[in-house]
Parts: structure tokens; C-alpha cells; sequence
């Protein structure tokens, strides 16, 4: 695909479906002004392996790349790393490698062109000496004040916080420069690390960045909740049919609520642009393969109709639950092609995420009796904030 004719259609584009955009006047003077290619990137960090709510920023890289943009994809292996250690270090430069191969695979799965898109590990630039400095004069502009608010909606709130938190928003400022972007685009949940950029970069000399933000989806737990302790609340990319149809049928969904339905939220946030993009027109169809005795088939020319039917309860949870489970199943029927076929996907794979064979180690118990300095045990409410902030963070996606 070439780059959009004018800029008003390109602004368009890139904007489409957002939450939200700080400093819009940024990306125009770029493309009205100096007439060039927007260059935007987003990071991602290579922790979990990426699941089916990946589909959502990927239906905007496809915006990006089809407005003409220069995309650029951060493997963030050293914030994976600064974030609780959730990827340690000897296993994160596979799974970064992982990342790239599921984004690539989704990516094409859905028509896009990917000759345009750029990817980049984070430890490549960011242990150089400059970058390394530019960390240590950042850190002596930014209060610990600061730096800790901003990264509150991101980084895994535990209850004996690291330093490394503070380190992680400081450096995703400084990416903006090192990446030589115009723009950084993220979920909404990244506002507060986007708006410390645009109040720092200032003062060590570099420009300041417009951002582009997406809505949190929900996803398919109770309230829309994406939860790390529930398996069935995220689908895996590589996911066989018959688990995707058995996850779904265990997806919360009230009868006649639209609100924070895991299932609506995929067909609006997901299905219905991807559809968009392959067919070129807002034209949109869902079909439901519904039993003779609920109806029979069903097919959704607007997702409002789909929406409004569902409200109005002619349209059951099992019955939705069948649609949408055949679309995810026709969605990742090409990816799980792809991992069959590269060697390179499947080792990422092995080496990233290997098999856990840790036997749970059974503590040994002194009986000290009860009548000790700290008989009642502390580990209980440590142990309930790490969970906590488990569910937050994994709401982000
Ligand atoms: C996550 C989850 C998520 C976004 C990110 C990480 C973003 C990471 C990042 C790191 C450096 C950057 C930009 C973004 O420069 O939704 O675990």
C-alpha cells in the first residue's frame, strides 16, 4: 500500500478509533507542513506471551502502515527486565524474538504489509554511553515523585517497590528521542509516562512527541477483566480451535449487558476494523451459526444491529458466544500456519517460554510452637498485594 494521498485523509487514518491524541498539531505540521512520512513507533515488553487482545494495537499499526507511515515496533527487553524481573534476562532476548515473530504473523494474517515495519530490541540503544547518560541527567530533572506517579498504571505494583520503577518511565521518555519518532502511540494506560515525556524531553534539548492513545478493551473475564490467574480470560495466539471454543463458552456475559462484555468489546475493537482493512470499506458482517430452534443462522450487517439485538436479549450470550468463537477461530487459523512453518517462531518459542518443571518446593515447618516473636505469619498480606497488582496490570491490554 503507498502512503495516503493527502494529509487530511493520513490524519485520519492515524487517528482513527482513539481514545485519545496529545498534541495533534505535531503530526499535521509534519504532513501538511513538511510533507513526509509520519514516523511513530510503539513499544511493547516482551514479558507473557502475546494473546488474541494483541489484535488490538495491531489494527492500528495497520492504520499507521497504510497512511504511510514509518513504523516502528520497540521490543522493550530492558523495561520486561525493569518491571519485577517479569522476563529475566536470560530467557527476554527470545522472547523478544517470540514478539516479533507473532506480530509479524498477525500482521500478515490480516493483509498488512510489513516491509515498512521496522522492529527494534531496547538493549540495542540503551546501554550505549550516551543513552546511559541521558538516563542520569533525566533522573536529575524528574522528581522520584514524578517518576513513581507515571508509572503507576504500568509498572506491577508490588508491595516492596524497586527502584527499578522509577528507572523504567525515565527511559521510555527517552526512547521517543533515541527512536527519532514524531509520535509514540499506547494504550491509554501509558498517558501518565507519555505526559512526563512531553514535560522532560524539553529541558534535555530534544523535541517534544505527540501521543496517541487507544481505549482499554475488556477482556473476557468477569467485568472485563484480563486475569494471570484465570487461564480461561486469555486466548493464546496459537491456541487450538477447540480450546478457543471451550474459553469462550466460559467468557463472562450477562444476558442484555453491553457494558464491559469481553465479547462485544472484540467485535467492535477487533473484528470489525480488521474487517474494514481487508475488504477497504466500513461494510460489516458477523454471521452466527445459531441452532434451528433459536432462530437458525444469523447474519450482522452493522454492529449496532448486532449490539442492540443483544440488549434487547434476541440475542442469547451462548448463541453470541458461537459467533465470536468462530471468528477468533478464523483469525488464528493462518498464525498457527505460520508457527508450523518457522523453525525460528517455534524456537523463540522453546527458549522463551520453556516448560516449567519447578516441583513446588514444600517449605519445612519448625514447630516453634505459637508463643514466639511473629507467630502469626507476615507472607499472607504481601503475598494478596502482589495478586492484586497482578489483575491491574493484566487489565492492560
Ligand atoms: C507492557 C504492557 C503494555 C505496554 C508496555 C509494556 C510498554 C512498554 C514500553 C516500553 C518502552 C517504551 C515504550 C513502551 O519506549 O501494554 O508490559
Amino acid at each position: 500500500m503507498t502512503s495516503a494521498a493527502d494529509p487530511k485523509t493520513s490524519f485520519e487514518l492515524i487517528t482513527k478509533n482513539l481514545q485519545e491524541v496529545l498534541n495533534p498539531q505535531i503530526i499535521k505540521d509534519v504532513l501538511e507542513v513538511e510533507k513526509r512520512p509520519l514516523k511513530i513507533y510503539w513499544g511493547t515488553a516482551p514479558t507473557g506471551k502475546p494473546h488474541c487482545g494483541y489484535f488490538v494495537p495491531m489494527t492500528k499499526l495497520a492504520h499507521f502502515l497504510k497512511a504511510g507511515c514509518e513504523v516502528t515496533v520497540l521490543l522493550a527487553d530492558l523495561h520486561a527486565f525493569l518491571d519485577n524481573m517479569k522476563a529475566p534476562l536470560e530467557v527476554v532476548q527470545h522472547r523478544a524474538k517470540y514478539y516479533e515473530c507473532a506480530i509479524k504473523a498477525i500482521l500478515r494474517s490480516i493483509n498488512v504489509p510489513i516491509e515498512k515495519l521496522r522492529f527494534i530490541v531496547g538493549s540495542s540503544y540503551q546501554l550505549t554511553p550516551e543513552y546511559t547518560m541521558d538516563v542520569y541527567r533525566l533522573s536529575n530533572i524528574v522528581s522520584q515523585n514524578d517518576a513513581k506517579r507515571a508509572g503507576a498504571d504500568v509498572v506491577k505494583q508490588v508491595a516492596n517497590p524497586l527502584l527499578s520503577g522509577l528507572i523504567y518511565p525515565l527511559m521510555q521518555a527517552l526512547d521517543e528521542q533515541y527512536l527519532e519518532c514524531d509520535a509514540q502511540f499506547g494504550g491509554v494506560d501509558q498517558r501518565k509516562i507519555f505526559v512526563l515525556a512531553e514535560e522532560n524531553l524539553k529541558s534535555l534539548g530534544y523535541n517534544k512527541r505527540a501521543h496517541l492513545m487507544n481505549p482499554m478493551v475488556p477482556g473476557l473475564g468477569q467485568g472485563g477483566k484480563m486475569s494471570a490467574s484465570d487461564p480461561n480470560s486469555k486466548i493464546d495466539l496459537l491456541e487450538e480451535p477447540k480450546q478457543v471454543d471451550k474459553k469462550i463458552k466460559s467468557a463472562y456475559c450477562s444476558p442484555g449487558i453491553i457494558e464491559d462484555n469481553g465479547l462485544l468489546a472484540f467485535i467492535k475493537h477487533v473484528l470489525l476494523p480488521i474487517q474494514e482493512l481487508k475488504n477497504d470499506s466500513d461494510a460489516f458482517e458477523f454471521f452466527i451459526n445459531r441452532q434451528e430452534k433459536f432462530g437458525g443462522p444469523i447474519t450482522y450487517k452493522s454492529f449496532e444491529d448486532l449490539q442492540n439485538d443483544f440488549k434487547d436479549e434476541k440475542l442469547s450470550p451462548p448463541d453470541l458466544k458461537i459467533g465470536v468463537a468462530d471468528a477468533i477461530n478464523v483469525l488464528l487459523a493462518p498464525i498457527r500456519e505460520e508457527y508450523k512453518t518457522s523453525t525460528e517462531f517455534q524456537e523463540a518459542c522453546a527458549k522463551g517460554y520453556p516448560v516449567e518443571t519447578k516441583v513446588k518446593k514444600v517449605k519445612k515447618v519448625k514447630n516453634k510452637g505459637s508463643r514466639y516473636p511473629g507467630a502469626q505469619s507476615e507472607s499472607g498480606p504481601i503475598d494478596s498485594v502482589d495478586k492484586t497488582a497482578e489483575k491491574l496490570n493484566d487489565t492492560s491490554l
